[in-house]
């Protein structure tokens, strides 16, 4: 569903979900924005038993003038949209209107709501509304108030940005013009007492296991930043390796991961954690994620949330083996030889994009990749499925053959640079051109039994994950540089 679509209707109300946050009230303010500049008749409204009184959010809809009603009831209106929630969900006074529309990113609940747009992997409403605002032309820099409190929404939902999902998340925080003296101000008012009770009370029941060292502790509903100030003390005790922090509400299981070992980075783990139930992301020490209430029952209808989580923990200690390159010794009896395939992939050189000497980030749907400085030296190939490797421009010579022709894939998103400087965001899609690699080398393969990580020989500190299915590679030239290989891109890439 594009907003364009939703232009033919005159009188609109967006409602925001029983007992709002910031990301309900940040999104729906810019979608009000909107619809008001094309001349609509609209209102920002909440229903539910509360009021808010939440210092931080009486501060944003003050300073941003935010018009935001409190209402008992409503006149049935031509549209009603719901954001941050999905219309006839337990969260969200249920309304009659003669059209409903609902955008969102929590998982699909509602299915009978034709008009809608929910993409469960972004982290946050103000992202997903940004990106439907700016693709209809409205340029959100052009409004200061909306831009800050599209940034606040996303801060909040993803504990101070620790928890990014999506690309188009980091994009948002990037580019977005945000007032950072309100923004400061808004972080320190965040906790109310009671939270801060909350926070004590749930340390004091906190699950422990000493086999694998890990903490799972629940609090009462509260505003998901305690989730996070709760497990960054918690992962300070010197027996806690990892923890888990979460709560439940209506609408599901909101937590928080944090990790100090290599050998378990929280992003994943909290992939893991939601896997087919939700969506989970963050970074190597900080992570969480978001599980849905409904899917939960519906696959685990036996079980309560902290036995889950339990279980699913020990069940991943138990899942994965750790190869460190420098010690393992392939067995390449059980291995069989492929090469590789003369494939179609793209590049980009890096100059051509951005100036030379620019510190730059490459983001990808997988990753952000930090630390590079834009070089002549640095070719970037994107492969099949929009992944990327940066390597010199001697190798990339040498391995690879041009053709002077546009390189376009089906992607979700395809790899951006940023600049670190400015905080300009290009999409490489317009300077992408085809290569074909021509596979002079050959490698040892097997697909994978159980998941492994990978520590190799050009990162030692982050893991490569290779999952069951997957392929473990071993150069033939040099047995210690070990690596996997996603599935679906091996069997494409290679053969035997
Ligand atoms: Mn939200």
């Amino acid at each position: 569903m594009t907003l364009k679509e939703l232009l033919k209707y005159n009188e609109i109300i967006i409602q925001c979900h029983d007992i709002p946050d910031a990301d309900a009230i940040g999104s729906g303010f810019a979608l009000y924005s909107f619809f008001k500049e094309k001349g609509k008749q609209v209102r920002l409204i909440y229903s539910g038993r509360a009021k808010v009184t939440k210092s931080n959010l009486v501060i944003l809809i003050k300073e941003l003038s935010i018009p935001l009603e409190y209402v008992e009831s409503i006149d049935a209106p031509e549209l009603l949209i719901t954001v941050d929630c999905q219309y006839g969900a337990g969260n969200v006074t249920k309304f009659q209107a003669d059209n409903v529309a609902i955008i969102d990113h929590h998982q699909q609940e509602v299915t009978n709501v034709p008009l809608n747009e929910i993409r469960y992997y972004l982290g946050s409403c103000s992202t997903l509304v940004w990106l439907m605002l700016e693709k209809e032309g409205f340029r959100v820099n052009e409004h200061p108030d909306v831009a800050t409190a599209l940034y606040y929404g996303l801060l909040t939902d993803t504990n101070s940005f620790i928890e990014l999902h999506h690309p188009s998340d980091r994009d948002m925080k990037d580019m977005l013009i945000h007032d950072p003296n309100l923004v400061r101000k808004l972080k320190n008012s965040n906790l109310t007492m009671n939270e801060l009770e909350i926070a004590g009370v749930a340390l004091l029941r906190s699950s422990y296991n000493s086999t694998y060292r890990f903490s799972v502790i629940k609090t009462q509903p509260c505003d998901p930043n305690i989730l996070g100030f709760i497990s960054d003390l918690a992962i300070q005790v010197d027996t806690i390796d990892v923890c888990i922090v979460y709560h439940e509400t209506q609408t599901g299981i909101k937590f928080s991961v944090r990790s100090c070992i290599k050998e378990i980075m929280a992003s994943e783990l909290a992939e893991y954690v939601s896997e087919e139930i939700g969506s989970g992301g963050g970074h190597k020490d900080k992570g969480g994620g978001f599980i849905s209430h409904s899917e939960f029952i519906r696959r685990y209808p036996a079980i309560n949330s902290d036995e889950y989580l339990l279980t699913r923990l020990t069940k991943y200690y138990e899942s994965f083996q750790v190869i460190d390159c420098e010690v393992y010794k392939p067995d390449l009896s059980t291995m069989e030889i492929y090469k590789k395939r003369p494939i179609m992939q793209g590049y980009v050189k890096c100059t051509d994009v951005i100036e030379k000497g620019t510190p730059i980030i490459i983001r990808t749907m997988q990753c952000d990749m930090d630390d590079l400085v834009s070089d002549e030296n640095i070719y970037i190939v994107i492969g099949i499925k929009g992944d990327v490797h940066p390597v010199s421009k001697e190798k990339f010579l040498m391995g690879y053959e041009i053709i002077d022709e546009p390189y376009e894939i089906e992607t979700e998103y395809f790899p951006h640079i940023c600049d670190k400087k400015t905080g300009n965001i290009v999409d490489l899609r317009p300077y992408a051109k085809k290569c074909i690699s021509n596979g002079e080398v050959n490698i040892y393969a097997k697909p994978l039994t159980e998941t492994v990580k990978v520590f190799t020989l050009w990162d030692r500190d982050t893991y490569m994950l290779g999952k069951p299915g997957d392929y473990l590679v071993v150069r033939e030239d040099d047995e210690k540089d070990i690596y996997t290989v996603n599935k679906d891109i091996f069997e494409i890439m290679y053969e035997k």
